[in-house]
């Protein structure tokens, strides 16, 4: 494993003149090569997930994913919220602190999706999990519900690995309806009415309601079809038992 000094040196090295303080120019080369940093980590646990859901659906025989986008964030959008934070505007900072400049989202059918898909990612044997939150079980104020795993993939390089940060958003496919559309309307909106604001939150509830009673009809379905199959294998293994009057031989 390595190091994080020994990473962040290796990581000074590779961007050859990018040291601990220096100041973020948006224009230079050294942003773009630290871009090339996050686009490449997102290319990489991009793979991941679309081989884990190829391998779910052919071995499994289970689909829980519906969809996948990923973005890298605007350099007009990590300085801003590096403002908001007040954080120095320098590229340590940029790395220590910004967690979400790689973004890979994951949309799934049914809840239980999600926690299953966070339980899988958990354990793959290469990324290291730095923070997990929970916003299905603790929405935030907004209405926001999703989970969101910060993690680092390994990126290989012609000179060596490195751990580069990702953010995964796992959410329902009403989650995600709800983030989008309270994104364009109210994410960083200050105009925003305080009553439409109250409505986003109801329509968050609603949605929420909605996922909760799917999932029930979800269950019921797989319960049913689970009972199916135990009758039919229950039913083979006695014909099993019969003698066969084609292949019974004296
Ligand atoms: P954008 O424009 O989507 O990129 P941290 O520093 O990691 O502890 P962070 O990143 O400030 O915390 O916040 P958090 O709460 O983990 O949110 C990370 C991302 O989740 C946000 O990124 C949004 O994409 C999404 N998100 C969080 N809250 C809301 C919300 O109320 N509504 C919607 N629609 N999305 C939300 P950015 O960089 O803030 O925004």
């Amino acid at each position: 494993m390595i190091e994080d000094d020994e990473e962040k040196s290796y990581l000074i090295k590779m961007e050859n003149n990018l040291v601990n303080k220096e100041k973020i120019n948006i224009d230079d080369v050294t942003f773009e090569k630290v871009m090339f940093l996050y686009n490449s980590a997102l290319k990489e646990i991009k793979t991941k997930i679309d081989i884990l859901q190829d391998e779910l659906k052919l071995f499994h025989n289970y689909e829980p994913i519906e969809y996948i986008t990923t973005r890298i964030k605007k350099p007009e959008s990590i300085l801003k919220k590096m403002e908001r934070k007040n954080y120095e505007l320098t590229y340590e900072n940029m790395f220590d602190k910004i967690n979400d400049i790689a973004g890979i989202r994951v949309v799934c059918n049914f809840k239980k999706d999600v926690y299953k898909l966070v339980e899988i990612i958990e354990d793959f044997s290469d990324i290291r999990i730095l923070n997990k939150k929970d916003f299905m079980k603790n929405p935030k104020k907004s209405g926001y519900m999703s989970y969101h795993i910060i993690l680092e993939v390994p990126v290989t390089f012609s000179t060596g690995t490195m751990f580069v940060k990702v953010e995964v958003q796992i959410r329902t496919l009403g989650m995600d309806f709800w983030a989008s559309i309270e994104h364009k309307l109210k994410y960083k909106n200050p105009n925003i009415t305080k009553g439409d604001s109250k409505n986003l939150v109801k329509y968050a509830r609603i949605i929420n309601n909605i996922d909760d009673n799917i999932l029930t009809i979800s269950n019921r379905i797989e319960k049913e079809r689970t009972k199916n199959n135990i009758m039919i294998e229950a039913a083979d293994s006695k014909k099993d038992i019969e003698p066969n009057k084609f292949n019974f031989k004296l």
